[in-house]
């Protein structure tokens, strides 16, 4: 018998196998109410649902919403890492300028040290408009959310934040600061890129299937005014970082970091904000 009859089915283990997906009839099957299909290589974010607590509810919900396309899932993490002050934060609130010519005010804003984690989500609508808080706005129909996580760069934090790390569905952005005194730009990114290789399956990572992206930013491009001599080492010192044996499979994008100008150069945040937006599509289009 086929198994999309089994309309009655109340409990269904299928574990311990390769399935990377979940057939789609299960979102019609009302009755079940036990799922186990945990150890499976499944992809994308459905692998949340089925190794959520309860699995069955999940699933199904989740089936179904894919099956009307709906929006819920057009959403991706958007997470900035980097130490503090390299300016995670101040990108995260540039992201939402819906003027370009307010962002060197936004820059120089007086903010507070982020303390753990902060979320927010934010819709990107089509185009490369500013990026708006979902509590305050419409999504269009092809909007795309960004569930942004702004991680405290503070290394007694990184204990705590590990457990958000995910390997999939999920953009990270690593925030550099070539200005900072005490730690330099290739020890900043040795620091990040480890703490993310060390989250990603180093299995997967060699097959590169359906993983996250790293995007690398350095911020103060202001302040390097000397672009031939300083900017230049600097990105130089971050792409060597990026060929070391240990980071060679992450999934940095380009694998080369993209230096940020902001306060002279707003209209940067428009290709930054179309970059951003592809790679998060490109995380939920599996
Ligand atoms: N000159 C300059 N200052 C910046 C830039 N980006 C951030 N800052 C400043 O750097 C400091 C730390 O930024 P913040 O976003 O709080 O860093 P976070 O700890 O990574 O969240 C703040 O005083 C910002 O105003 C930039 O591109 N240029
Ligand atoms: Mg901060």
């Amino acid at each position: 018998m086929e198994l999309c009859r089994l309309c009655r089915l109340q409990s269904f283990n299928c574990s311990w196998n390769q399935l990377t997906g979940l057939p789609s009839w299960l979102r019609h099957v009302t009755t079940l109410t036990k799922l186990d299909a945990r150890k499976n290589p499944i992809i994308g974010p459905l692998r949340f649902a089925a190794e959520s607590e309860n699995s069955a509810r999940a699933v199904r919900h989740f089936l179904t919403e894919l099956e009307h396309g709906a929006g819920s899932f057009r959403s991706v993490k958007l997470m900035l890492v980097g130490h503090g002050f390299a300016g995670k934060t101040t990108l995260k609130d540039v992201l939402q300028c819906s003027n370009t010519a307010d962002i060197p005010a936004v820059i120089d804003r007086k903010r507070e040290r982020t303390r753990g984690i902060e979320t927010l989500t934010l819709i990107a609508n089509a185009g490369d408009g500013p990026w708006v808080d979902a509590q305050t706005a419409a999504a269009m129909a092809d909007a795309l959310r960004f569930n942004v996580w702004d991680f405290g760069g503070q290394m007694e934090y990184c204990t705590g934040n590990q457990h958000f790390v995910s390997e999939e569905c999920a953009v990270y952005v690593l925030v550099l600061n070539p200005c900072d005194k005490t730690v330099s730009v290739d020890q900043q990114a040795r620091f990040w890129l480890s703490f993310l290789a060390s989250k990603f399956d180093p299995v997967r990572l060699r097959h590169r299937a359906g993983l996250a992206s790293i995007a690398i930013v350095i911020t103060h491009g202001d302040s390097l005014l000397d672009t031939a001599n300083a900017r230049k080492p600097c990105l130089q010192q971050v792409r060597a970082v990026c060929n070391e044996e240990h980071f060679r499979n992450l999934p940095i994008v380009n694998a080369v970091a993209t230096f940020l100008d902001l306060k002279r150069h707003p209209q940067q945040i428009v290709s930054l904000r179309s970059s951003l937006a592809s790679l998060g599509r490109q995380q939920i289009a599996f």
